[in-house]
């Protein structure tokens, strides 16, 4: 018995003693820059309201430029959910549903427009992967494929935090969590906008809003009113630990996305709280 007892293996961990509750103590250990998964990924956010909702005006122009784009980049597409998520909220809030039981019903709005999108591409070898495969079987189907579509909705279900009655967390969170987590190479957001402005464009006043071309998560932070985007994600921004910036591009011009994947400045560009390398 005792020499069982000598022989056992102590495994050495930096944190075994300590409370992950004190930042001073974790920070040596847990402050350091993640490593990039797939640091040549460009992800695509591509709006459900603002693209996918108008149909084969708005769709099938951003396909065509989507296909040019194959051969240049290798593309995380990822969609958002659009006016049925918006119906379904009005239904199920009027119906009392908690926050937890709507978000997985939006989020499979978001999966049914990438199932769209992933079969209109599906000549070039692009399909739709579902959540668990971009967890972790990414890499596979990027080697098989030069892009693949998914839902850019966060899976949180029953996770979703009960802040608000409207999930916190929607496709453009989800599709800011999943870039800068993959440590991707950039993300462009896709809207019907060429990018944000002071206030809504076509809001109440919308032709005194004005477009800014260059702006921080920090700053957007501070003004009041819409953006054309999640306000949590600014929150994820603020954190972000390898994505220094977003650009927010007009899908419904054509040449735009291209643009921006080829890096130049053709919409709005907010940077975020990550640390250049
Ligand atoms: O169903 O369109 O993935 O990729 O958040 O969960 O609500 O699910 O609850 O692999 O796991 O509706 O069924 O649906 O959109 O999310 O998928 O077709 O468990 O491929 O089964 O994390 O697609 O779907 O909605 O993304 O965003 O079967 Mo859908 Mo979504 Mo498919 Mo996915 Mo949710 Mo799965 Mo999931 Mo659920
Ligand atoms: P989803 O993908 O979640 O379905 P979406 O990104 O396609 O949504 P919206 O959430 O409707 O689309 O956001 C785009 C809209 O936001 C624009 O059409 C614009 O009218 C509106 N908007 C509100 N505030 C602003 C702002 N400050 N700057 C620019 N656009 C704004």
């Amino acid at each position: 018995m005792s020499e069982s007892t000598t022989s056992i293996k102590h495994v050495a961990s930096p944190l075994a003693r300590q409370t992950l509750l004190d930042g001073d103590l974790t920070r040596p250990v847990a402050g350091r820059r993640p490593i990039r998964l797939l640091p040549w990924l460009q992800v695509v956010k591509i709006g459900g309201r603002a693209i996918m909702d108008r149909g084969h005006e708005a769709i099938l122009p951003i396909v065509e430029e989507l296909r040019k784009l194959l051969p240049e980049h290798r593309l995380l597409i990822l969609t958002g959910a659009g006016v049925r998520a918006r119906h379904l909220y009005g239904v199920g809030l009027d119906l009392g549903l908690p926050v937890g039981s709507l978000a997985p019903l939006a989020a499979s709005e978001a999966g049914q427009n990438g199932h769209i999108l992933a079969s209109l591409l599906a000549p070039e070898g692009v399909s739709y992967i579902e959540h668990p495969t971009i967890a972790s079987q990414l890499a596979i189907h990027l080697s098989a494929a030069r892009a693949v579509v998914g839902s850019a909705f966060p899976p949180y279900h029953h996770h979703e935090f009960p802040t608000s009655r409207i999930p916190l967390h929607r496709a453009d969170t989800g599709a800011f969590l999943l870039a800068d987590a993959l440590g991707a190479a950039g993300l462009t957001i896709v809207e019907d906008v060429d990018g944000v402005y002071t206030a809504d464009p076509k809001g109440p006043g919308g032709e005194q809003a004005k477009l800014l071309r260059e702006t921080t998560a920090a700053d957007l932070a501070k003004l009041e009113g819409t953006l054309p985007f999640d306000r949590a994600l600014l929150e994820v921004m603020a954190n972000a630990r390898h994505l220094e910036r977003v650009q927010v591009v007009n899908g419904l011009v054509p040449g735009r996305l291209t643009a921006a994947l080829r890096g130049e400045h053709v919409g709005t560009i907010i940077h975020t709280g990550a640390r250049p390398a």
